[in-house]
């Protein structure tokens, strides 16, 4: 993964060497900021929650022939976002939303799966995800803002004493390319291959910048949980949600599929093959909610990055894909 988009597990051993000097980021203001959206986000949680949701259904595609990858001035060569190329995906089914806290949990009271964080002992957190109070933590040299966070994981989304109280139907992340294919195997399920996720993302759009069309904010709407102010010291939430949202805020794409840009990265099947992959790394493909403009604009419907199959973050889920 590119250091903005999240480190992999393996480069915990740059966190435990360097970053003791990094820590000032924590110092950062922030905090108030984030406290002063409480207001907007239920907002956008209340309206996230009208009529019947989508959440754990699968929308049917039949597959054929698309336009993969872009050749867009505005591409990352080195993500291999190009070049555009015609390829085609057999039918299947896809879920209509990412997996979510509440879906996973049923999965581990099910089986009893321990999750690649909790094996570690530990998980990449966002730094403005920690509580005020939270015991200093050890960052990347490179990209300072993810914390290597002890006792992190998918239930304990901000590490210790951290709750999923109220956010049973936001993604579940901290969860490692390993564990979402288990939990796609009980769930006769299994990961998008990564032409699945974008011909789905695409929506039926040919070429388009987004999973909506080319501009970004169409009649200055949000259509995506992004990252809006400084990055990364604050996140204004302005779109509704500073941090993860429900999987279903935001409207559809064209093939009623909830947030395939932003909100979280999403495991694909495929190894990341780019010149930008490290060794071993995974596709994971639709940008998160810590995509920002100014930084970063991965959450593009081309754009793809990749990490190592047992990392885990506080902004990665998936979604999952059946066979017709
Ligand atoms: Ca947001
Ligand atoms: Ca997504």
């Amino acid at each position: 993964m590119s250091d903005c988009c999240g480190p992999g597990r393996g480069d915990a051993a740059d966190a435990a060497a360097g970053s003791r000097t990094s820590l000032h980021i924590a110092q950062i203001p922030g905090r108030a900021a984030q406290a002063s959206q409480a207001a907007r986000v239920s907002e956008g949680a209340a309206a996230a929650g009208r009529g019947a949701r989508p959440i754990g259904t699968y929308v049917e595609l039949d597959g054929g022939p698309f336009l993969m990858g872009t050749d867009a001035d505005e591409a990352i060569r080195g993500d291999g976002e190009g070049p555009a190329r015609e390829v085609t995906v057999a039918p299947f089914a896809i879920g209509a939303t990412a997996v979510t806290v509440a879906e996973f949990r049923a999965f581990v009271a099910a089986t009893g799966h321990q999750t690649d964080a909790e094996r570690f002992g530990w998980s990449f957190v966002f730094h403005l995800d920690l509580a005020a109070d939270h015991p200093p933590t050890q960052g990347l040299a490179a990209a300072p803002w993810w914390r290597q966070v002890h006792g992190a994981d998918w239930a304990h989304p901000a590490g210790p004493g951290s709750t999923t109280e109220g956010r049973e139907d936001h993604p579940v992340v901290h969860v490692s390319r390993h564990d979402a294919a288990a939990w796609c195997d009980w769930a006769g399920a299994r990961l998008p291959s990564e032409a699945e996720w974008e011909f789905a993302a695409r929506g039926g759009l040919v070429g388009t910048r987004y999973a909506w069309g080319d501009e970004l904010m169409p009649g200055g709407r949000h259509m995506a949980n992004l990252f809006q102010g400084d990055f990364p010291a604050v996140d204004t939430g302005e779109d509704g949600f500073a941090g993860t949202a429900p999987v279903d805020a935001f409207p559809p794409n064209g093939f009623g599929l909830y947030n395939v840009a932003g909100n979280v990265w999403e495991w694909c099947l495929d190894r990341f093959d780019a010149p930008n992959a490290s060794p071993g790394e995974f596709v994971v493909r639709g940008g998160s909610h810590l995509c920002h403009r100014s930084y970063c604009d991965r959450y593009r419907v081309a754009a793809r990055t990749g990490n190592t199959p047992d990392s885990s973050l506080s902004h990665t889920g998936f979604r999952a894909v059946r066979d017709r």
